[in-house]
């Protein structure tokens, strides 16, 4: 049974011990972020063995218990029952484990998500693997995961308008000194692409400049950014209806993270996770839908024309994403239950919560990959990475060149086209294991020729490119190379010993007093 609200999900992870209660009033400026951060720094310094997600996305609990790390996390999920100033509580770190991951999801391993995706995938084998994403809803609908609008829903027990609107009603954070505010960080933003009335539904931060204006924080290249470019090229002194949703269901709620393609209803693929349609209502004011059972929705417009300051945002990347400009939300509606929990993340320095909602979307998305590119055995994307700069990838080596040819393909695959350094690697190489990979990769490289680079997008909050979304990448081929590639020297093979020899060792090894 699908869950249905938020929370319900908060009652399942209090009876399953994932969830804290801090019932002392704590202030939702900076001292909800240092809590977090005590309890998110103690639970991964204590298990080491945490990013080995060969071994715990497959087998959760093996002869000897849960797998070190697996229900950790970064800490427990937290409820802040007093947040200074709000009567709101907040909860945060709901997903903050793998484990929290898969109960969300109601799965005991991710791999039985990417299952069912992979079901769906082999019954149909359209050309491009955005196109195999694409097939989903037809699929979905087999399933009726296809989201139904009904009259009214428990977001609308209390509502709202104009003058009574104040976002100041909830705790939201400012979550580092340099902030320049107070950010909402898990929101579902929708909007609908004016040439084609199709919904997307993004997860962008907004920054609350008073009481009814936020920013919007979408970057150049996601779905919400593409349908305000459009309607500003339609008619550029005009506005475009957004809402937004904070806090549904868990796969509803984390549906607006997910990299799947435009015009793709988020909201259809939270169905399908969830196994249950998604229930939206209408709005208010303006003719979106949002989750029925969201905790609080906020309903208004963007402007097409004006800009604002945004930012500094202590961000995902352990750094301040700069001021930018970015378009103005303005709230004219705001409707909630009649007791929401506001839920919300902390970014900062790697490893935070969405360390562990990024790994689920990687593991849920290799098989996909995998089935347009076969020859990917694996792909490992390090916490300190932050997703976008560090990709692994163990192939198994087929013909000269592979390993560019699967750079290429990644630089080519939605937002995996952000990845500043993959590195490729031989099928044999444990890609989880980060000190093997340094080894390896090492040892196989001659720099000059095996790096490469290219030119490209890149994620928004990249500092170091030379422009903002503009910027290179570097592949290094660390696979073996062959003759055909150029390389005449012989290889040497990696040192072993015989097994003979370690039998013999074996068998006198008890007496050895070692
Ligand atoms: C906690 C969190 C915060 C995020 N904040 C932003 C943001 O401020 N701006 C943005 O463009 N993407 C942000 N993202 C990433 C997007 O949600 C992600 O790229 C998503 O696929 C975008 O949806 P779209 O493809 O429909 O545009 C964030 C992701 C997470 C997990
Ligand atoms: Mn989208």
């Amino acid at each position: 049974m699908a869950y249905r609200d938020l929370r319900e999900f908060v009652r399942r992870l209090e009876k399953e011990g994932e969830l804290k209660r801090v019932r002392t009033e704590v202030d939702p400026i900076l001292e909800i972020t240092e809590i977090v951060q005590r309890v998110g720094r103690d639970a991964w310094r204590a298990h080491p063995q945490r990013q080995k997600p060969s071994v715990h996305s497959g087998v959760p609990v093996g002869p000897k218990g849960p797998t070190p790390g697996w229900s950790e996390g970064v800490g427990p999920a937290l409820l802040f029952e007093k947040p200074r100033g709000s009567r709101v509580p907040v909860l945060v770190n709901a997903f903050g484990s793998e484990r929290r991951m898969c109960l969300a999801f109601e799965v005991g391993a991710l791999d039985e998500v990417a299952g069912r995706i992979r079901g769906f995938l082999d019954m149909q084998s359209p050309a491009g693997l955005f196109d195999k994403i694409k097939m989903l809803p037809k699929l979905a609908e087999l399933g009726s995961f296809f989201p139904k609008t009904v009259k009214t829903g428990d977001c609308k027990e209390v509502r709202r308008h104009g003058n009574d609107v104040n976002l100041f009603d909830f705790p939201i954070l400012k979550c580092w000194p340099e902030d320049g505010g107070r950010f909402i960080t898990f929101p579902l933003v929708f909007t609908r692409n004016p040439e084609t009335g199709k919904r997307n539904v993004g997860m962008y931060r907004m920054q609350v400049y008073d009481e009814r204006t936020t920013g919007m924080h979408w970057q150049t290249q996601k779905h919400g950014a593409e349908h305000f470019r459009r309607a500003r090229e339609a008619n550029p002194e005009g506005r475009i209806p957004v809402a937004v949703a904070i806090g549904s269901d868990p796969a509803t709620a984390l549906a607006g993270m997910l990299p799947i393609p435009p015009d793709l209803d988020e909201m259809m693929f939270a169905g399908f996770l969830r196994r249950d349609p998604v229930e939206m209502v209408p709005c208010e004011t303006n003719d979106l839908e949002v989750p029925a059972n969201a905790e609080i929705i906020l309903e208004g417009y963007v402007n097409l024309n004006e800009m604002r300051t945004e930012g500094p945002f202590g961000d995902h990347t352990g750094f301040y994403s700069l001021e930018g400009e970015f378009p103005v939300f303005h709230v004219e509606c705001v409707t909630h239950k009649k007791e929401p929990v506001y839920l919300t993340t902390v970014v900062g320095p790697p490893p935070q919560e969405d360390f562990y909602m990024g790994h689920a979307v990687e593991r849920v998305f290799l098989p996909v990959m995998k089935m347009q590119y076969p020859e990917i055995v694996d792909v490992a994307m390090p916490a300190e990475g932050i997703f976008h700069n560090l990709m692994i990838v163990a192939i198994r080596k087929s013909y000269p060149g592979h390993a560019r040819k699967i750079m290429n393909a990644i630089w080519s695959l939605g937002q995996a086209m952000f990845t500043k350094v993959i590195v490729v690697v031989d099928h044999d190489v444990d890609i989880h294991s980060y000190g093997e990979v340094v080894w390896k990769t090492l040892c196989a490289i001659d720099p000059e020729r095996d790096v490469q680079f290219v030119f490209g997008p890149m994620d928004t909050l990249d500092h170091a490119a030379r422009m903002q979304d503009y910027g290179s990448k570097m592949g290094i081929d660390a696979t073996r190379k062959w003759a055909a590639e150029g390389f005449t020297r012989p290889w040497p093979g990696e040192i072993r010993m015989d097994e003979l020899t370690r039998a013999k060792i074996d068998a006198i090894w008890k007496t050895l007093g070692l």
